[in-house]
C-alpha cells in the first residue's frame, strides 16, 4: 500500500430533526471524512465519528483531528504498511482515541479492498447479500414515538429502537406496545439507570424487548452481570466496550446477552472482525450499531454487517433517515426492509464531491514520500 497523500474533510450538516436522549440534542452534525490516496491514484474513505462534544464518549471532532494531525498520520508516515491489520498493531501503541484510530483504519480497508478490485465486504468475510435495517427513535414525548414508528414501519424498517430514561419509560413503552403488540422493539438507555433502578428496569420484562441496551453507567461491566440476573429482558452493552477484552470479559461475567458493535467506539474494522468473530463462537449475536453517521461510514457499517454473525438487524437506516442529502452516491436506501451489499469494489459507494464542497467547513492535506 504505497500511499501518495491523506486528506481530511471536516463538514457539518443539519440534521433533518433533532435526535433527542437524556445526555441532550443533536441538532448539526460535524464529522471527519478521511480520504487515503495511493501512488497509482486510487482513493480510500474512512470517517470520524466523534461528535463536537464528549457526550457519548470522551473524543470529540477536535481531539480526533489533533490524533490523526499530529499522531496517527505521522505514525503512517514512519512506517508504510501492506496492509490494514498492520495498521491496528501500529495504532495499539496508542492508548485510546478509537474514533480517530478508526477513521484512518476504515480508510485503509477501503483503498485495499479496491486496490483488489474486492468489495469490503468480501475482504472482510462478508456472506450476506443483504442486511436488515432497524432504525432508532430519539424524541422526548410517547406522541412523537408513535408518529415517527408509523413512518418508519411504513417504510419498511424491521425492528425500532427507541431511547428511554427513568423520566420515559414504563407508560412511553406501555404506550407504544399498545399500538404495536408484535414489533420487534428494543431500548436504549445511554446509562441513564443506576443499580438503584432494579425494580423500575425489572418492570420492563413484560414489554417483551428484544434487548435493553446499556442501561449502567458507561464504563460498567460489573453491575451489568448483577442487573441481568435481576432482568429477563436480554442486556445489550454498547459505551461498556471499548476492546476486544472487554467483550471477552462482558461475556465470561454474563454482563450481557448481546453486543453492539461500533466500528468508531472500538478502533476499527480489524477489532470489529475480532469481537465478532469471538461473539459467533460464543453464540452471542451481534449487531452494528450506529452514530448518526454520513454516508461513509454508513457504507463501512454495511459492509461490516454482512458478516454472519450479526443476525439482528442493525442501527443502519437509510441516508434520508437524517440528511436530506447524503455524501455518497448513489445514497442508502432500505428496500422492504433492507440493505443491498454492494458488490464493486472498497465501500461500493462513491463520495458526492459537489455535496462534499457545499458542507465543508475545513481541509487538511499530507503527502507521503
Ligand atoms: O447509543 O446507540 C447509541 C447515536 C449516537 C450516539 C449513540 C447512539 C446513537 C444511536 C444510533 O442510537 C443512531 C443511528 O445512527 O441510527
Ligand atoms: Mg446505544
Amino acid at each position: 500500500m504505497k500511499i501518495a497523500s491523506i486528506e481530511l474533510f471536516v463538514i457539518q450538516m443539519p440534521l433533518k430533526s433533532p435526535f433527542l436522549t437524556h445526555l441532550g440534542a443533536v441538532n448539526n452534525r460535524e464529522g471527519i471524512i478521511v480520504k487515503v490516496t495511493n501512488s497509482e491514484g486510487l482513493s480510500g474513505f474512512g470517517e470520524g465519528v466523534a461528535f463536537s462534544t464528549p457526550w457519548y464518549t470522551e473524543e470529540t471532532v477536535a481531539t480526533s483531528l489533533h490524533m490523526l494531525t499530529d499522531i496517527l498520520i505521522p505514525l503512517l508516515q514512519k512506517h508504510p504498511i501492506d496492509h490494514p491489520e498492520e495498521a491496528s498493531h501500529l495504532f495499539s501503541s496508542i492508548r485510546r482515541n478509537n474514533m480517530a484510530k478508526a477513521a484512518l483504519e476504515t480508510a485503509l480497508w477501503d483503498l485495499y479492498a479496491k486496490v483488489n478490485t474486492k468489495s469490503l465486504s468480501k475482504i472482510l468475510g462478508g456472506t450476506r447479500p443483504v442486511i436488515a435495517s432497524g432504525v432508532v427513535v430519539a424524541t422526548d414525548s410517547a406522541a412523537n414515538a408513535l408518529r415517527q414508528i408509523e413512518q418508519y414501519v411504513t417504510e419498511g424498517y424491521q425492528r425500532i429502537k427507541v431511547k428511554i430514561n427513568p423520566n420515559q419509560d414504563y407508560s412511553f413503552l406501555a404506550e407504544i406496545r399498545s399500538h404495536y403488540p408484535e414489533l420487534p422493539i428494543m431500548a436504549d438507555a445511554n446509562s441513564a439507570y443506576s443499580l438503584k433502578d432494579i425494580d423500575r428496569l425489572k418492570a420492563l420484562d413484560e414489554f417483551n424487548l428484544i434487548m435493553i441496551e446499556q442501561p449502567l453507567a458507561h464504563d460498567d461491566i460489573i453491575e451489568h452481570a448483577l442487573l441481568q440476573k435481576e432482568i429477563r429482558t436480554p442486556i445489550c452493552l454498547d459505551e461498556s466496550i471499548v476492546t476486544f477484552d472487554d467483550a471477552r470479559k462482558a461475556i465470561e461475567f454474563g454482563s450481557c446477552k448481546v453486543i453492539n458493535i461500533k466500528v468508531g467506539r472500538i478502533g476499527g474494522l480489524y477489532e470489529a472482525i475480532r469481537i465478532h468473530d469471538y461473539c459467533f463462537e460464543k453464540g452471542i449475536p451481534v449487531w452494528c450499531g450506529g452514530m448518526i453517521e454520513f454516508g461513509i461510514s454508513r457504507a463501512h457499517n454495511i459492509a461490516l454487517a454482512s458478516l454472519p454473525g450479526f443476525s439482528i438487524p442493525g442501527d443502519i437506516s437509510a441516508s434520508g433517515r437524517f440528511w436530506e442529502e447524503d455524501i455518497i452516491s448513489p445514497e442508502v436506501t432500505v428496500e422492504n426492509g433492507y440493505i443491498h451489499v454492494p458488490l464493486n469494489s472498497g465501500i461500493g459507494y462513491e463520495l458526492n464531491e459537489k455535496r462534499l464542497q457545499k458542507v465543508l467547513l475545513t481541509k487538511r492535506s499530507f503527502t507521503f514520500s
